[in-house]
């Protein structure tokens, strides 16, 4: 083994990245390695959750009406704390709270970023030890700095992020984010506790043969959407089907993996739920920034995620993101008129 090899650390990495912006104030590099910081806390508890109280459900309900787990508001905090105390954080909105935070202070005032976040996404799958994820995307205020931020920085269309990543807590906890420079992939060396860039440069395969949907919604999906599936499973579709269903229900994993080796992740509205189930501020933007900048595309199905206005800070959008000709042939299928 070369042991010369270098391995730059997260820090090592946006200290490198901000030499390339010689006017960087260095306020983004400090708010990603404060998000650094806190994954690497919540991946203690997540790695030992079997054996502490803190599994389970903690008793309180979130804002989505869905059962909060203890591991929920351990990393919430984790992360609110981390943003609150650094130095580039003006607030912060999270799945797990109604209201975003306003941290209101003489720093955070003066901070021009302020961050929207999953803090534990998939989190009913923490009992069982299926993978599970945080989600995060970073804007500039678009309220004067030195005042309180307010909703309306984070009301921003998703082509406004300056930044945006996830932490895949699985085999290996890896943080990926990506800026308008590339998309970058840490894994966490637990030896010396740090993020080490193991995927530089990440790139979504323009073509891959997984398909991932929750096939029990399969009758309830607009027509376009079953022809689609049908053709996947099949070899009528353009790349060489059939393909292979991955779907671990957790979608960090899911978008990761279709993210690496090519694939096409859906989660469409249904008659009765025409907005799906997915958030668009914490899941489905951060992940179509990243899906974009490694060459893919993401969608409602029918216009970019990144250009849809949120109006408010919990709404939900059908997404389809993945490679880009298979988003493609999707769109095909969508926009085909059937009898
Ligand atoms: P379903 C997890 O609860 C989550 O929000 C995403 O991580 C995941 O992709 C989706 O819900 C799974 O939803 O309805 O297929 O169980």
């Amino acid at each position: 083994m070369n042991i010369n090899r270098q391995v730059l650390t997260l820090d090592e990495f946006t200290i490198q990245e901000m030499r390339a912006y010689p006017k960087a104030t260095g306020e983004l590099s400090s708010l990603l390695r404060d998000i650094g910081l806190a994954a690497k806390r919540v991946n203690v508890e997540v790695n030992k959750a079997g054996l502490v109280d803190i599994l389970g459900d903690a008793g309180s309900v979130n804002v989505q009406g869905e059962d909060v787990k203890k591991m929920d508001i351990y990393a919430n905090n984790q992360f609110i704390g981390v943003l609150k105390h650094g130095i580039s954080c003006a607030g912060l909105g999270s799945e797990e709270l109604e209201e975003i935070v306003v941290f209101n202070d003489v720093v955070s005032n003066n901070s021009k970023y302020v961050v929207i976040i999953d803090p534990l996404d998939g989190s009913s799958n923490i009992d069982v030890n299926v993978t599970i994820g945080t989600i995060f995307g970073v804007y500039r205020r678009v309220t004067k700095v030195g005042t309180p931020c307010t909703i309306e920085d984070f009301l921003q269309t998703g082509k406004n992020q300056v930044a945006a990543g996830y932490i895949i807590y699985g085999s290996s906890t890896m943080m990926v984010y990506a800026t308008h420079r590339g998309v970058n992939g840490f894994t966490l060396d637990p030896s010396i506790g740090e993020f080490c860039l193991s995927h530089p440069n990440i790139q979504c395969p323009e073509k891959g043969k997984i398909y991932s949907v929750n096939y029990s919604n399969f009758f309830k999906f607009e027509i376009g959407i079953q022809k689609y599936i049908e053709a996947c499973q099949t070899k009528t579709n353009e790349h060489n089907g059939p393909y292979t269903q991955r779907y671990v229900g957790s979608m960090v994993a899911d978008v990761h993996r279709n993210l690496i080796k090519g694939g096409i992740f859906m989660y469409p509205g249904v008659l009765d739920k025409p907005f799906g189930k997915l958030r668009l501020l914490y899941e489905c933007n951060p992940f179509a920034f990243i899906m974009e900048i490694a060459g893919g595309k993401a969608t409602d199905g029918k216009k970019s995620i990144l250009d849809i206005k949120p109006e408010k800070l919990h709404q939900r959008t059908p997404f389809f993101i993945g490679s880009k000709l298979m988003m493609e042939e999707l769109e095909s299928y969508l926009n085909s008129k059937y009898d």
